[in-house]
């Protein structure tokens, strides 16, 4: 496959690059969090979005090397930003099931988070419903290690996938990201406002904490904001921008 190749050389030639979009606490209106969303600088074609090499990196195992990069380079940039004076942030990082499948993604984690001194408790990593229901019993195994070391997880694109709602008082997750495509419709569409409604309703009982995705609209952000929701991302604050912009952002405001 000659994407395969281009994606091999591509992390030889340091051509990967991350973006960094805020994640806002309306409470205290204060950027709270940030999630490392991967690029690849293409030097022909551009700018090549994750959707376009991401799927062939899992298939093709490229996503352990590439993943452990992104992993290295956003906790580094945290505590770049931490150094020049700006509050420290909960890192979130996109975790494919490839990677959480390897034995060793723990120990990787463990030596990452020594080798930038970024502190375990300050890391989530975002992973997906399907990879809830992958060879469950290694899942937990791995999540339960990951998370006695202190590491957040996080559900990603909530809602789209099929994990069932018993898994999610049963393993060590922190936190909800509800999918963009229940916000995007609110409070206009019915059905997305009872989906979004409930997703608050049950990840508050279940001692969750729940994070509204793709948030475009003052009004998207008064209804979840009406239901509980208070933790937001999405392009009314800040599209996904690079490390300088985002440290700018920080020091001056949102
Ligand atoms: O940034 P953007 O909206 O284009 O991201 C599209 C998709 O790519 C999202 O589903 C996101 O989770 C995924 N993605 C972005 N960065 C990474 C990454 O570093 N690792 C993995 N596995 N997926 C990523
Ligand atoms: O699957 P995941 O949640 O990791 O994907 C995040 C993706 O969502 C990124 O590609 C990011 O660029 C995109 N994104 C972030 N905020 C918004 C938004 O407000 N609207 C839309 N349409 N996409 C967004
Ligand atoms: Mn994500
Ligand atoms: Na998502």
């Amino acid at each position: 496959l000659a994407l395969e190749g281009a994606l091999r050389r591509a992390l030889e030639r340091e051509e990967f690059t991350l973006r960094y979009q805020p994640i806002v606490d309306l409470r205290g209106g204060r950027v709270v969090g940030v999630e490392a969303l991967l690029r690849w600088r293409h030097p022909e074609r551009g700018m090549v979005m994750p959707e376009q090499f991401v799927s062939i990196a899992e298939e093709t195992g490229l996503i352990v090397p590439l993943g452990e990069w992104v992993l290295r380079t956003a906790c580094a940039q945290c505590r770049e930003w931490e150094a020049a004076g700006l509050p420290p942030l909960r890192l979130g990082v996109n975790i494919s099931a490839r990677q959480f499948q390897r034995p060793d993604l723990a120990d990787t984690v463990a030596r990452i988070l020594e080798e930038t001194g970024m502190p375990p408790k300050r890391l989530e990593l975002e992973l997906t419903e399907t990879l809830l229901m992958q060879s469950l019993e290694a899942t937990i195994a791995a999540m339960q290690r990951l998370s006695a070391m202190g590491v957040q997880l996080s559900i990603d694109d909530f809602g789209t996938g099929y994990s069932s709602l018993a898994y999610l008082k049963r393993l060590p997750i922190d936190r909800l990201k509800i999918d963009r495509s229940f916000v995007q419709d609110i409070p206009g569409d019915p059905d997305d406002a009872a989906i979004a409604s409930a997703i608050i309703a049950i990840a508050h009982k279940l001692d969750l904490t729940v994070v509204a995705e793709g948030v475009e609209s003052g009004a998207q952000l008064a209804f979840l904001r009406s239901h509980g929701c208070d933790v937001m991302q999405g392009y009314y604050f800040s599209e996904p921008i690079e490390p300088a912009e985002f440290a700018h952002l920080l020091a001056t405001g949102l």
